[in-house]
């Protein structure tokens, strides 16, 4: 299906599975802010992704609203993701990264709602006729499967579906985690270990303390190859500052690793200070809050239900 006149649609959410991190922040959502005038967008809150591990029911409806104080949800709809999971075959499932790391040892043990995650991905995803997905690179996977169902019904049915795009930023892709650099930054992994993620909420006293803590290695100073951990603050610091490797090179070669951390740490502070400020505004009037989120999702309704009667109508069931 080709889509319409005007901007290309982009789609994209987080799930409010915990306080959102660095990671969260520079692999998607700046982006989604510094792109916004480019495109029409939907930006939504997958909570229904986010009971596919347990949840603790006050946590998940807090981390909800918190995270649509950061930015306005569309609303979402369950059934799509049933046709297509009766579209995608198991091996497909069974050979997707995030299920493995989640599922871990304890894969018979996991929900099928984990497992089914990424049809219900897709149904988001294509319900309102998205052409790109501005994600980090831990997500290329599951749009590529949303790319491969969408095909397969359209050769199947005809003009489905537009076809969507991962759209993955050069920089600030793959924010690795403070305490242990070989692991993606993550909001579970948060859960254990305080040093592991810089939430945007965190106050700048806390943001100093984890970076100041940030995993290194023994050498006196920065080099370059870099390792994983200075890697991983030069990545932070280049993202939030927009300069390439050579800049950033450049200003830290031969330095102290405490420079580095404290330059990482102000440029993080002085990026995270008015989003925090703002956020405060916002959660002081939770009830606006509520009616805006409201009032976004019965606008954007409409163009989810015309997906769904056209995808009802070319299986069968319409
Ligand atoms: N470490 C990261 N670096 C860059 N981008 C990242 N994203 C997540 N972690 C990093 C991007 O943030 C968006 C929202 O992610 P999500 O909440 O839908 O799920 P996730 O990718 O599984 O994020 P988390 O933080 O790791 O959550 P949990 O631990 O709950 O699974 C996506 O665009 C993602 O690419």
């Amino acid at each position: 299906m080709q889509p319409g006149p005007g901007k290309p649609r982009v789609f994209s959410g987080i799930q409010p599975s915990g306080g959102l991190h660095l990671g969260n922040y520079l692999g998607a959502l700046r982006n989604w802010v510094r792109d916004q005038d480019k495109y029409d967008n939907i930006f939504c809150i997958v909570d229904l992704h986010t009971i596919t591990v347990p949840q603790d029911p006050a946590a998940l409806r807090e981390n909800t609203l918190s995270l649509a104080a950061i930015y306005l949800a569309s609303g979402i709809h369950p059934e799509l993701a049933w046709i297509l999971e009766c579209f995608i075959p198991m091996g497909w499932l069974e050979r997707m990264t995030q299920f493995k790391e989640k599922s871990g040892r304890e894969r018979e043990r996991s929900s099928a709602g984990l497992f089914a995650y990424p049809a219900l991905m897709a149904a988001d995803i294509l319900l309102y006729d998205t052409r790109y997905v501005p994600v980090g690179e831990d997500q290329r996977q599951h749009i590529e499967l949303t790319r491969d169902v969408a095909q397969r019904l359209n050769q199947r049915f005809g003009e489905v579906f537009v076809l969507p795009e991962a759209m993955i930023q050069a920089a600030g892709a793959r924010i690795m985690g403070l305490d242990d650099p070989e692991k993606k930054m993550s909001k579970s992994l948060a859960g254990d270990n305080p040093g592991h993620a810089i939430f945007l909420l965190d106050p700048p006293d806390v943001i100093r303390k984890k970076i100041a803590r940030a995993q290194t290695d023994a050498q006196p100073a920065v080099q370059f190859p870099a390792g994983t951990g200075v890697r991983n603050l030069l990545e932070i610091y280049r993202t939030i500052t927009d300069q390439d490797w050579p800049a950033v090179e450049r200003e830290f070669a031969a330095k102290p690793y405490s420079v580095l951390k404290s330059a990482v740490a102000d440029a993080v502070v002085e990026a995270l200070t008015p989003i925090q400020e703002r956020y405060r505004e916002i959660r002081a009037d939770d009830a606006g809050l509520m009616r805006q989120l409201r009032g976004t999702a019965d606008r954007l309704r409409p163009i989810a239900n015309t997906t769904l009667q056209r995808v009802q109508h070319a299986v069968g069931l319409r």
